[in-house]
């Protein structure tokens, strides 16, 4: 591709640079015009944007997730100061959390349950965490276009996964990003993630309640037990039960119910079980709500909800004050040289790890 000169071509021979313009495809030449476009960015104006939030500005809020999803420096103290203000407007949604095998169906699952419940008078907003999405950029777009008809209204926001970054990293922009949706008035807050190793335990330690969503015939109904994800599960949905899948869909909820006695609760007191639903069809919708009902009840009644969120608000410090401390470390070039030959030396075996862990924190 050639570079476009900013010279018109009607340009007299031997003008100097008085005519040449710089050409930005849907904007006024106001704010094309050279003098704008050397003005650095203005600061972000947090005021502005808490007050947005507030008054439920969808695209404020969106702005405010793209702050706090940045990974520049400088926008780590704006995003923070943001969070905080906002935190006590914070913490009234019900968080939940969507898992399942790729393709189980989660995307047209929350479609689906998010319209109904906008239907009901809820504000829904949708997050997601797929730390694969960085070397495949396909669930980003396929939730974009699965979710069409959910992201149209107007009492829903959705908001894909971050990119970039390690899983910690996204977890953190995530459980800030709930904070913000919450301080604009979303009340129930879904979280998808792809059913893929670290993920689900993240996703567990930042939402009220855990639902599994799997599909029978696949061959993965009990693979679940495996990868203990099905511990971590409040209530598990068949999906896919409609047609000629129907009855094994209905089946494997059944042999996913005899299993699921023998198997630890994930919350204590809370029977898991599983029952079957067609995201597609809207069928089981209603019934999957009714349980959610009934968990929010047991764990509000027993005192679990708020201290399961005390404990998470902790695990929320940990994670960062880890983080910190890291990067912290890092930021001092002649710690990271004292590392680098320290991890030298544990590779040429001259060096103990637990002999290195003491020099390198030179005690
Ligand atoms: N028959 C049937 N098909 C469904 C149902 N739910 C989802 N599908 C189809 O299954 C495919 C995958 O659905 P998604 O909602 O994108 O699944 P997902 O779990 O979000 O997938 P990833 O985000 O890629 O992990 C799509 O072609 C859907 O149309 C259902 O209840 N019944
Ligand atoms: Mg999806």
């Amino acid at each position: 591709m050639t570079k476009k000169t900013s010279i018109p071509e009607w340009t007299p021979p031997n003008a100097g640079k008085e005519f040449a313009s710089r050409v930005v495809h849907g904007k006024t030449n106001t704010e094309a015009s050279p003098q704008n476009a050397s003005k650095p960015k203005p600061n972000i104006d947090i005021e502005e944007i808490k007050a947005g939030i507030l008054a439920g500005n969808r695209t404020l809020l969106s702005r405010a997730i793209t702050l706090v999803e940045s990974n520049s420096r400088r926008h780590f103290e704006d995003a923070r100061k943001l969070v905080n203000e906002l935190l006590p407007h914070a913490g009234k949604s019900l968080r939940i959390g969507i898992t399942g095998t790729p393709g189980a169906g989660k995307s047209t699952f929350i479609e689906s349950l998010g319209l109904w419940l906008i239907n009901q008078g809820h504000k829904v907003a949708v997050l997601a965490i797929d730390p694969s999405s960085t070397i495949s950029k396909g669930s980003i777009l396929g939730d974009k276009t699965r979710m069409e008809a959910l992201s149209r209204h107007q009492n829903s926001f959705i908001r894909p996964s971050p990119s970039g970054g390690i899983l910690g990293g996204v977890a953190r922009k995530t459980r800030e990003s709930i904070i913000l949706c919450e301080a604009a008035a979303y009340d129930i807050i879904l979280i998808e993630t792809v059913g893929v190793g670290q993920s689900e335990i993240t996703v567990r330690s930042m939402v009220d309640m855990f639902v599994l969503l799997q599909i029978a015939g696949a061959g993965d109904e009990l693979q679940g037990i495996k990868k203990g994800i099905m511990e971590l599960a409040d209530l598990i949905l068949v999906n896919k039960a409609d047609g000629d899948n129907l009855m094994r869909a209905q089946i494997a909820a059944g042999e996913l119910n005899s299993v699921l006695h023998y198997l630890q609760n994930a919350t204590e007191g809370w029977q898991t079980k599983a029952q079957t639903c067609s995201a597609l069809e809207g069928t089981g919708i209603q019934e999957a709500w009714d349980m959610v009902l009934s968990f929010v009840d047991h764990v509000k009644e027993r005192g679990i909800l708020t201290q399961r969120r005390q404990q998470q608000g902790l695990q929320w410090f940990n994670d960062m004050f880890k983080e910190a401390l890291v990067q912290h470390f890092f930021a001092n070039e002649a710690n990271l040289t004292r590392y680098n030959r320290i991890v030298n030396d544990i590779n040429q075996g001259k060096l103990s790890p637990s002999l290195a862990l003491s020099e390198i924190l030179l005690l």
